[in-house]
């Protein structure tokens, strides 16, 4: 995982040279996240505060005088996929060239005249790791393709049309927490999100100035049930919301009245989850905004994956032993970040410890059997822009 963007680039660059014989017009890259705290808060209408990676997605495109798009990925640099307004309709696509032809249609679909494009893809996201790489790619896309045919797509709409081609093209239920990261973060910043109102505030997180280090522990355990795992959340979530007479869980004010209302306790479980994660978001953006408590942060980041793991149940043994390996080996805390079931922990650290954090939880995924972890440092990063 190199997080180089200039080789991702250029491998787009000569990607597309290589496909279609010609130079690409617009070249843009959007980068994965991770998010800080504030998990499964997204589609309740709560609160998050991811930062972005500087592992990008890059996506090369020229227009074509058809309307037709041909999308071809350094994953399978023979096998471009080709599809006409034919192929439009919401799951004609199918695979990786889902996400660049949902981009394509959710921009028809909200009214703007995208024409032909040849695209080129190549990307040092992780993929299946949680960090976003479907986003990555959504995000790129549609940055190439609004400047190559020069549509009118204010920045702020971005997260939502992106979103709509994961949701209603691809099929997957998700919130709108990978793509605004992907699109609205800023370096050295972490994004403070209401999910509600789109509201935003860029939170200074001054990591290296505090000798401090994020953490990021791969931990390649396979995704197991996510998609019927994630959608089983988020109606359990829905469910709560009319049972307490709310349109969403961010609007719960009272926890305990809630919790005694329910007579569900899985729904009791989720619904602690959603609401106190929601406190932790906020509690951390304050603390932040008065400077970088590591202490406290990493009491915020370990009360959350405690919740995830007891409440929410979406942990499993490769995350929950990670993130306790972390800590017990020096972080000031550590949580499993993104959508759950696998994929990756985050754990705060000192930077001169990261080599031992990350060895340590090496020796204790050897000694329960477990895959190899991957570790790496991760800077918060700019968000989506455009490189040629
Ligand atoms: C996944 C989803 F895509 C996000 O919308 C969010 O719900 C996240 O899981 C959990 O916080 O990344």
């Amino acid at each position: 995982m190199s997080g180089d963007v200039v080789s991702t680039r250029d491998r787009a660059g000569a990607l597309f040279a290589a496909a279609f014989g010609e130079a690409p017009a617009v070249v843009w890259a959007a980068p994965g996240r991770v998010n800080l705290i504030g998990e499964h808060t997204d589609y309740n209408d709560g609160f998050v505060l991811p930062f972005a990676l500087p592992h990008t997605t890059v996506a090369a495109v020229a227009a074509t005088g058809t309307p037709e798009w041909t999308v071809v990925s350094e994953l399978a640099p023979d096998a471009p996929v080709t599809f006409t307004e034919a192929g439009l309709a919401p799951g004609a696509v199918e695979g990786w060239a889902a996400y660049a032809a949902g981009i394509v249609w959710a921009l028809r679909d909200a009214g703007h005249a995208v024409g032909g494009a040849r695209i080129a893809l190549a990307s040092d996201v992780p993929i299946g790791a949680g960090l976003s790489s479907s986003a990555a790619l959504e995000c790129a896309v549609l940055g190439a393709l609004a400047d190559l045919h020069g549509l009118d797509v204010p920045t702020a709409d971005r997260p939502a049309l992106a979103r709509r081609a994961e949701n209603v093209y691809v099929g997957a239920p998700t919130g709108i927490l990978d793509q605004s990261a992907s699109i609205r973060c800023a370096e050295g910043h972490a994004l403070f999100l209401d999910c509600r109102t789109y509201e935003a505030e860029q939170v200074p997180f001054p990591l290296a100035d505090n000798g401090l280090s994020v953490l990021i522990i791969d931990t390649r355990a396979p995704h197991r049930h996510v998609d019927g795992e994630y959608a089983a959340r988020r109606a359990s979530c829905e469910e709560a919301a009319a049972l307490l007479g709310v349109p969403a869980l961010r609007d719960v004010t009272d926890l305990n009245a809630a919790l005694s209302t329910l007579d569900d306790e899985l729904l009791r479980r989720r619904v602690r989850h959603v609401v106190t994660e929601n406190t932790r978001v906020l509690d951390t953006v304050a603390s932040l905004r008065s400077g970088l408590d590591p202490v406290r942060l990493g009491a915020l980041l370990s009360a959350s994956h405690a919740s995830m793991r007891d409440d929410y149940e979406i942990t499993v043994g490769e995350v929950d032993l990670a993130a306790a390996t972390a800590e017990k080996a020096g972080a000031h805390g550590a949580r499993m970040t993104g959508g759950g079931f696998g994929g990756c922990v985050i754990a705060l650290c000192e930077t001169e410890k990261t080599g031992e954090i990350g060895e340590a939880v090496a020796e204790a995924f050897a000694a329960a059997g477990y895959t190899a972890p991957v570790t790496f440092v991760a800077t918060p990063s700019a968000g989506a822009h455009r490189l040629a």
